[in-house]
């Protein structure tokens, strides 16, 4: 045989067993190919090297060197297909009484949570979602929410303008949710029934329970007749239902200039009272803002602090807890 046949030859077996011990099903497939391939009796390997004999004098150290070449690279084809596929796939290789390894997953942030069950529970109460955006202009955060230029709320300081190039802008980031109210009213006739979910922001100082960035829930309902006590009644039924019947709740005389009368409302919580909203009866001025007849529609309006309820929910008495992304507080809602 001439050295050229002889590693022709080799070289067909090569890719012939490199291929079998890759396509063995299972462990019992895999032993079956080696049998073939690398059997040291009648294996295809060990008739292929009593060519060697036949190959010239001259080529036979070339031939030799071949012949233990492929040996070992199908050697290593065999034990690479036993470590993964042939071996592992055979069920007597796998042990199902021991305990499984648990893959890591995330979770949802516990105000993304909160904010799903606070959907739910107005849903069950009739409120539709509508949505907002984040940068706001002053109609929709101050002027037809009855707050007038010179109030004190519209202070620089106590919102986040937007600037450019240095020169401060007409729009800011929202300072609540009430922006929505007004879209919502701007572009859809009574009767309304919704809630809006968001980011909102301010200046305030960081302490247990203020943050510059926080979440609200803005509910709108107008229709004919819709009075404070419907207010009141919906603010309990939502109050027991995501914090739980025995909750304390109460409303005290307040002031909103888009509401009139306005309260707000506190739950109670280790010994003391927190304001988890404010509230009251869409004041005139804001319906007229908006083109509805105040004399036709009446409606109620309120605004509640996400953040407040989840950590009443959870028993979470730091608000920077919420924004640290510890893994390891954020791991207990997952
Ligand atoms: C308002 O924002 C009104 N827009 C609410 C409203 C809506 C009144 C509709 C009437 C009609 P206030 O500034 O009180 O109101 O904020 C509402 C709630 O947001 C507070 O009760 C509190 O729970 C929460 N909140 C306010 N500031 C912060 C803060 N810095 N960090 C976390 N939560 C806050």
């Amino acid at each position: 045989m001439s050295l050229s046949e002889f590693t022709a030859q080799l070289d067909a077996l090569l890719e012939a067993g490199t291929l079998a011990f890759r396509q063995a099903a299972d462990g019992e497939a895999l032993e079956e190919a080696r049998v073939e391939f690398l059997g040291a009796k009648n294996g295809r390997l060990k008739a292929a090297q009593k060519g060697l004999g036949t190959v010239d004098r001259d080529d036979k150290p070339a031939a030799g060197k071949r012949f233990n070449e492929v040996k070992q690279a199908l050697e290593a084809a065999f034990d690479e297909a036993k470590s993964q596929g042939g071996a592992a796939a055979d069920p007597r290789a796998i042990d199902t009484t021991l305990p499984g390894i648990r893959p890591a997953t995330g979770g949802l942030h516990p105000i993304t949570q909160t904010i799903e069950a606070l959907k739910d529970i107005m849903g069950r109460l009739g409120f539709t979602v509508a949505d907002g955006p984040e940068v706001e202009d002053e109609r929709h955060n101050f002027e037809a929410l009855n707050i007038p230029l010179e109030h004190p709320a519209r202070d620089p300081k106590d919102n986040f303008y937007l600037s450019h190039d240095g020169v401060v802008s007409q729009l800011l980031l929202r300072s609540q949710t009430s922006t929505v109210q007004i879209r919502v009213m701007d572009s859809t006739p009574p009767p309304v029934r919704i809630i809006s979910l968001g980011r909102v922001y301010r200046p305030d100082e960081v302490d247990e329970t203020h943050y510059p960035m926080f979440h609200q829930m803005e509910g709108l309902m107008i229709d004919t007749h819709v009075t404070m006590a419907d207010l009141k009644t919906v603010l309990r039924m939502f109050a027991t239902s995501y914090l739980g019947e025995d909750v304390h709740i109460r409303f005290r005389p307040s002031f909103f200039p888009f509401t009139e009368p306005s309260v707000e409302a506190d739950f109670y919580w280790n010994g003391s009272w927190m304001e988890f909203g404010g509230a009251g009866m869409v004041d005139p001025n804001v319906l007229r803002a908006v083109g509805y007849d105040p004399a036709e529609v009446s409606g109620f309006a309120f605004g509640l602090g996400v953040e407040r309820l989840c950590m009443r929910r959870h028993n979470i008495t730091d608000i920077r807890n919420l924004y640290r992304g510890d893994v390891r507080f954020l791991a207990q809602f997952a």
